[in-house]
């Protein structure tokens, strides 16, 4: 049995979520209140030092952090059904993609960043949206563009199962939404999205739909 430290909003404890579901592992959820700082609580910090979730719990060992870590544990240790591609070329465009939301904007949403462009530079509310919102969008336009230039034939983003990519991706779409974006922009995405939405692995570990999540 695994122990899911996460919380409603966090787009990295969703990844997370979704591989559990894909694998079919049975797990329970303990939310960290990430909005009022209990990250910072020392309870929380023997469990995982960087004021952060997710953490995994397994019962052999440490916790596990960092959601790309722990999807690739999941893959290593519990390999069916599939998250990545078999061949090498297929594999790196996965993770690839997985990166370009994982590495390259999810990382600039999180509170403490939003929390730190308050306060050493003074970006008020709406600032700090349009931050995000840039990056969102610079990271799905990216994403756009690899899937349309090179389509793997399927319904997923590789092929005809859900895997890594389809996470990631969805989990930054997850926030995007949040903020009011659309996919006009990104055909390939959107039929991508709607595909992980119709999916009760997906669709069941979206923000909206865990306790504590605000009504609309
Ligand atoms: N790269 C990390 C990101 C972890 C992270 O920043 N998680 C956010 C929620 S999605 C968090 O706990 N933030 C707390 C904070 O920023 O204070 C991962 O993928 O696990």
């Amino acid at each position: 049995m695994f122990t899911l430290y996460g919380h409603w909003r966090s787009l990295a404890a969703m990844r997370v979520r979704i591989a559990l579901a894909l694998k079919g592992l049975a797990y329970t959820e303990r939310s960290v209140d990430i909005l009022g700082g209990a990250q910072f609580a020392p309870a929380y910090a023997a469990i995982n030092p960087q004021p952060a979730v997710p953490a995994l719990v397994v019962d052999d060992g440490p916790p596990l952090f960092q959601s790309m870590a722990i999807l690739e544990w999941l893959e290593e240790t519990q390999p069916d059904p599939p998250l990545l591609p078999a061949d090498p070329r297929g594999r790196a465009r996965v993770r690839g993609l997985c990166l370009i939301a994982a590495a390259d904007s999810h990382p600039l949403l999180v509170p403490r960043v939003r929390a730190r462009l308050a306060s050493q530079f003074g970006a008020d509310e709406a600032a700090i949206a349009e931050w995000s919102r840039y990056f969102m969008e610079a990271a799905l336009a990216a994403a756009e563009g690899h899937i349309a230039r090179d389509p793997v034939p399927g319904d997923w983003v590789h092929g005809d199962a859900p895997g890594m990519a389809d996470i990631v991706l969805y989990s930054l779409r997850a926030g995007h939404e949040q903020r009011g974006g659309t996919l006009e922009a990104y055909p390939c995405l959107a039929r991508i999205f709607a595909r992980c939405a119709a999916d009760p692995r997906f669709a069941a570990a979206h923000p909206r739909r865990q306790p504590g999540a605000p009504a609309a």
